[in-house]
């Protein structure tokens, strides 16, 4: 291995793709005997429990009544500017522009440091707050202000020149998984715990509930797959929407075939169980759940927008179909669900995608250069 580098990390703590992807990486990153220091609100989910050389430095902040909004962001910058300090870091790795990549350039002013910072962008960040006038200037000085940028798939990449026009080149790097944790696994017990019957094809959406997630269309797509196949739609997650899907399945009368599971930790289980995912989202950059599916051994329908044909080829490991076109969706899956040797078809092809294009010794290989370069000691 080359010099080891000390990496300051930003990231959302809470569920999401790109608190999952900074923190996979860092943790792998820890592995190959990187020092990582992860400076958030609170510790991120996978971060739990004692990694070697993966270290937390908490943002504080006191409640003044003087402030309506608590400045959050000021505070973030100011405990960067003290861990560059205290802990001499290489580098910045921020993920998700807004408000890291700012956070991280105010910080870096602060301790008057010239380290370098690398911003990664996952999705919403560029194609909603992009189109937001009150934040969209704040996201292009974030991408200048950064060293190096990347983005998860190449429709990001596009997406963030059509509607940021940063003055920085951004290179695409893949998500990936930890092929250890996201790995074809037994079907065990879990079906019946779930009270499925054995005869029951299973449907899985996973999600954390947001409006562009288009749970509305998984529901309805599901509405029609019944009237063919004997099935169970799991809904994994929790968010925004929650109340109003719940409202859609009851008016739909699907309550005996829907499960609400909330968030859960068992995602390689709960694939092991699953026949097909939908995930039928109207914005998706990557769609990391795609991916985990894919090693798993779970073909998608998915929607055939933005970065989502990067990781399901239609025909191929998984089928794509029009926003919108529920009825579609619900052909695509019946077609699945009914044609056993098409669906291992789709399996086997699923795990080639993951091997030659998102293997995560690749991915990480692509990191540790710009963590080098980034450094300085490339
Ligand atoms: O999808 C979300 O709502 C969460 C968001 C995030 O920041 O965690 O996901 C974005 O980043 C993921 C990891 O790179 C991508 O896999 C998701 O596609 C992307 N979400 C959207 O573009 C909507």
């Amino acid at each position: 291995m080359l010099e080891k580098l000390k990496i300051g990390v930003i990231c959302y703590p809470s569920l999401g793709g790109s608190g999952v992807v900074a923190t996979e990486l860092g943790l792998m990153m820890a592995k190959r005997g990187h020092e990582l220091h992860y400076i958030s609100s609170s510790v991120p989910f996978r971060l739990l429990g004692r990694h070697e050389n993966v270290h937390f430095h908490e943002v504080t902040l006191e409640g003044y009544a003087v402030f309506k909004y608590p400045p959050y962001d000021i505070a973030l910058a100011n405990r960067i500017a003290q861990v560059i300090e205290s802990e001499q870091l290489d580098l910045l790795h921020v993920h998700y522009a807004m408000p890291h990549a700012v956070a991280a350039a105010l910080g870096k002013d602060m301790a008057e440091s010239d380290i370098g910072v690398i911003t990664t962008l996952h999705g919403t960040d560029v194609t909603v707050l992009g189109h937001d006038e009150g934040l969209r200037n704040t996201v292009q000085y974030g991408i200048n202000k950064s060293s190096i940028v990347t983005a998860v798939s190449n429709s990001l990449k596009q997406d963030t020149i059509k509607l940021i026009n940063p003055n920085k080149e951004i290179r695409t790097i893949y998500n990936f998984i930890d092929e250890e944790t996201y790995r074809p696994l037994e079907p065990g017990t879990l079906k019946n715990e779930l009270g499925i019957r054995e005869d029951e094809k299973v449907l899985i959406h996973i999600s954390n509930f947001r409006e562009v997630k288009n749970i509305p269309d998984v529901v309805k797509s599901f509405q029609l797959v019944l009237q063919e196949v004997n099935a169970k739609l799991l809904l994994i997650g929790e968010g925004p929407e929650m109340d109003s899907i719940r409202a859609l399945v009851r008016e739909l009368d699907l309550e005996n075939h829907v499960l609400f599971t909330g968030k859960r930790n068992d995602m390689a289980e709960l694939l092991a169980i699953s026949d097909m995912m939908f995930h039928l989202s109207e914005k998706e950059a990557f769609g990391l759940v795609l991916l985990e599916a894919l090693a798993c051994g779970v073909p998608s329908v998915a929607t055939n927008i933005d970065g989502i044909p990067e990781v399901v080829t239609d025909g191929v490991n998984g089928f794509l179909v029009n926003l919108g076109d529920i009825s579609a969706a619900a052909d695509k899956a019946v077609q699945l669900l009914q044609d056993e040797s098409l669906r291992q078809r789709f399996i086997e092809n699923g795990f080639q995608t993951v091997e030659e294009k998102f293997h995560s010794a690749k991915i990480l290989e692509q990191y540790e250069q710009l963590y080098y370069e980034a450094a300085g000691k490339a």
